[in-house]
């Protein structure tokens, strides 16, 4: 028998025991964040359980705008802001929450009012929905200054500021992807247990990939830059072989796949949209924060991603992430078109 197999099989690290593992690294902490982390975890648990009924119940007539209750059916990404919002105010751990969903940050009241931020998209990739493509939450958390005083300036601070970052995916597995600022770690949730089970520890992202993914059909308005490094990919000048396209159109999705198994993601800026389309707070930063926690780069054309200063909490910006040396790539592209101005 082979008792080091059982004995992996039977000891069972759940993202909770992981945190408090970690926690226990900080004799001072009082655990609040493993609180936090856990009305996340709900949330993340309720809104998988929701996107896998989604299709069953369109196709047994549930969906529409009246369930048999004669209710109003909630569209799942209105419904997952609610179940994150309620998750997060009643950890009593929150102060300001900035959802995707939501046009002005939620200012939690006195009584339940925590020292963390938390700022999420509850169902990224939602257009996506209706043809069963994975797509997922993605959240970053920050400490405020003064928990007696919380401003908008709280939430308005540079990525590399945050505390943790991940997301979770709903796909063929839930997995959550987390870091909490000291390497990267997934997590699947065993259905059968209803916990997120350490899967696969201490990501790192391959050095150098070998696909690319990017929404060509936007190309006619890429700048000189992108257009250089996408054809660079298809047509290596250094005889290297050319480098696979994939793209889904769900950040998680893609993301998750480059983390895995390396290559580069671009949400470049284009003549339609200067700034791209992904939102800094919750797209951009807890991708990018996970992308150099694992060993990559996130780099937004003209500087490190996690620099950059948000003057406004839906703002947008264009962001490569991925493999180091892939983004090396685009960053030198960027730099010679710097030095011909
Ligand atoms: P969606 O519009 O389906 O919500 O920012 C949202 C997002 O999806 C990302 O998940 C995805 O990477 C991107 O938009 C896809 O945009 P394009 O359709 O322009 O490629």
């Amino acid at each position: 028998m082979d008792h080091a197999g059982e004995a992996h099989r039977t000891d069972l690290m759940t993202i909770t025991r992981y945190v408090l593992n970690e926690q226990s690294k900080h004799p001072e902490s009082r655990g609040d964040f493993t609180i936090l982390l856990n009305h996340i975890v709900l949330g993340c648990k309720f809104v998988c359980s929701a996107v896998s009924k989604a299709g069953l119940a369109k196709l047994i007539g549930l969906a529409g705008d009246t369930n048999v209750q004669g209710e109003e059916q909630k569209k799942l990404d209105v419904l997952s802001n609610e179940v994150f919002i309620k998750a997060l105010v009643s950890s009593g751990r929150t102060c300001i929450l900035v959802s995707e969903e939501d046009e002005e940050a939620t200012f939690v009241q006195p009584p339940l009012r925590g020292k963390y931020s938390v700022v999420f998209d509850p169902l990224d990739g939602s257009s996506n929905i209706d043809c069963g493509v994975s797509i997922g939450t993605i959240f970053g958390i920050y400490m405020i200054k003064d928990a007696h005083e919380p401003t908008i300036e709280d939430v308005l601070q540079p990525g590399k500021n945050m505390l943790a970052a991940g997301y979770c995916m709903y796909g063929s597995s839930c997995t959550l992807v987390l870091s909490t600022g000291s390497g990267v770690n997934g997590f699947t949730l065993d259905p059968s247990l209803g916990e997120f089970i350490l899967t696969h520890p201490d990501i790192k992202i391959p050095q150098k990939g070998k696909i690319y993914s990017v929404n060509e059909g936007n190309a006619k308005n890429w700048d000189g830059p992108t257009a250089k490094y996408v054809e660079n990919c298809k047509f290596p000048i250094d005889g290297s072989p050319a480098k696979s396209l994939r793209y889904i159109g769900s950040m998680v999705a893609d993301v998750h796949r480059t983390l895995l198994y390396g290559g580069i993601f671009l949400y470049p800026a284009d003549k339609k949209s200067p700034n791209g389309k992904l939102r800094v707070l919750y797209e951009v930063f807890p991708m990018s924060f996970l992308m150099e926690q694992a060993g990559g780069q996130a780099f937004t054309g003209k500087q490190r991603a996690l620099d950059l200063i948000p003057t406004q909490i839906h703002e947008r910006s264009p962001v490569f992430l991925g493999s180091y040396d892939d983004v090396e790539e685009i960053k030198a592209l960027y730099a010679a078109e710097e030095n011909t101005k």
